[in-house]
């Protein structure tokens, strides 16, 4: 009977899987399927090697196939394979806080784990409004995202984020109260800047004007990504996260960095707060924290923030919330290989000596057919193509998928062409890079 509901498979092999962000009938006709992975490199099931210029999701920061991750997972799972964090401990979970307290920006030295970072953002944003509410200010319950903002798929980051993709579907399921900052992408002004755009420093005071709307004893949090990958790598205009800091200041409302792709030196400092010099109340962090090797995230939060919630009786549970798998020490395990990878070996500043060369390469593709727009800061570019008529996205697939087919992978959002590559990657690589996708813009209709 199913046989006649559904449409015959071609791949039955594949079927069961549904696949997230996929379109899933197209990619099982005719399947990428990834075998193994190397330093900068995977290999597909039938051997082809693939040069990954997106560390895998924007997580594999240090490469891949870190045995140092292998051997300190391997030696966790034969340990102690789960312990909870529920009214216990395990000392990984207390060493690997403290580490990262030590690596954070200024005063974000209370770490709460997660799973990912759709978990990191929904805890911040639970923890932003019991914040308030702990110190009296329990009306203060709006949140403020941003279109274009991408902060994973739970109830809360869906409600906060501003593609509409990941919203039309659900309806009216979105969290109450809820309002969005306008986006900070124009290419009428900005195309092809080299680093941050100098245009629309001003696009920060659209805060103020929906503080005049909802007053700010109403408000909680102001979340932004300091630069965000899913929409398309969309840049912050010089001064414009500073900007909001004052803002936020002179509300007293929490602002909020996601920094699930910026993290773990992806612009050439630990954390774009560092990069830009602007400190957040809380970060969200995920992916590079393992370098993508066991699901884990992390909200780091500013000390006055936990202190807030140490008060009652010392029997009291402070915080209603938290995850079977928070701080799983197998997770624990991988994040503290990582980080030692990322400190022996510089990376989380490496970023900054290889944005010239990135920034010159990337910008090399300005010129070629329906390119409008180029963009990159740290090791993350984007190449934005001209939409075919009555088709968005088709011509970003299509130069994705042949990039692909000649060995490089990069990431299609739309139009949008973006690159992260972990960074760990060789100036020849870089090259190669985008050399293989100029040469595919070129030959792409
Ligand atoms: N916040 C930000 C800023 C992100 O970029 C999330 C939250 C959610 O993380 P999890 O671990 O729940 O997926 C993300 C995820 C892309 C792409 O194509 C980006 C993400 C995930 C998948 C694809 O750019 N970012």
């Amino acid at each position: 009977m199913n046989a006649q509901l559904t449409p015959a498979a071609i791949n039955p092999e594949l079927d069961a899987f549904w696949m997230p962000f996929t379109a899933n009938r197209q990619f099982k006709a005719n399947p990428r399927l990834l075998a193994r992975a190397q330093g900068m490199f995977y290999w597909t099931q039938d051997g082809r090697e693939v040069l990954d210029g997106v560390a895998g999701l924007w997580c594999v920061n240090a490469g891949h196939g870190r045995h140092e991750i292998t051997e300190a997972v391997t030696k966790q799972l034969a340990t102690m394979e789960f312990a909870p964090t529920f009214q216990m401990g395990h000392p990984l979970a207390f060493e690997l806080a403290n580490r990262l307290a030590k690596v954070a920006p200024p005063g974000l030295d209370r770490i709460f784990f997660t799973n990912s970072g759709s978990e990191s953002v929904d805890t911040a944003l639970k923890i932003a409004i019991a914040y308030h509410r702990a110190r009296g200010a329990g009306q203060r319950t709006r949140l403020i995202g941003r279109e274009k903002g991408y902060h994973g798929v739970g109830f809360g980051g869906m409600s906060v984020g501003g593609m509409v993709n990941n919203r039309k579907f659900f309806g009216s399921s979105m969290l109450p109260g809820v309002d969005h900052l306008p986006h900070t992408l124009d290419i009428e002004h900005n195309a092809f800047s080299r680093g941050l755009p100098q245009w629309g420093t001003q696009l920060a005071n659209e805060l103020e004007r929906l503080i005049a709307l909802h007053d700010a004893s109403t408000i909680a949090a102001v979340i932004v990504e300091p630069i965000s990958g899913s929409a398309g790598v969309v840049l912050p205009p010089a001064g414009y996260l500073k900007r909001l800091r004052e803002i936020c200041d002179k509300h007293d409302i929490l602002l909020i960095f996601d920094e699930v792709i910026t993290g773990f030196g992806r612009i050439g400092k630990p954390f774009a707060a560092q990069a830009f010099d602007v400190t957040p109340d809380l970060m969200t962090t995920a992916k590079g924290l393992t370098n993508g090797a066991i699901p884990m995230g992390a909200v780091f939060s500013q000390r006055k923030i936990y202190d807030a919630f140490m008060q009652g009786p010392e029997n009291a549970i402070e915080l209603f919330h938290g995850y079977t798998y928070s701080a799983h020490p197998v997770a624990c395990a991988a994040a503290l290989a990582a980080l030692d990878i990322y400190l022996k070996e510089g990376l989380l500043t490496r970023a900054a000596s290889l944005s010239a060369q990135w920034e010159n390469a990337v910008h090399s593709l300005r010129g070629l057919p329906h390119v409008i727009d180029v963009r990159n800061y740290g090791l993350i570019g984007a190449v934005e193509m001209e939409p075919r008529q009555g088709k968005p996205g088709a011509r970003g697939f299509e130069v994705f998928l042949k990039c692909f087919e000649r060995g490089v992978m990069l990431r299609q959002t739309g139009d949008t062409i973006a690159m992260a590559p972990p960074l760990v990657i060789l100036p020849a690589q870089i090259e190669r890079i985008v050399e293989t996708l100029g040469a595919v813009i070129r030959e792409t209709a």
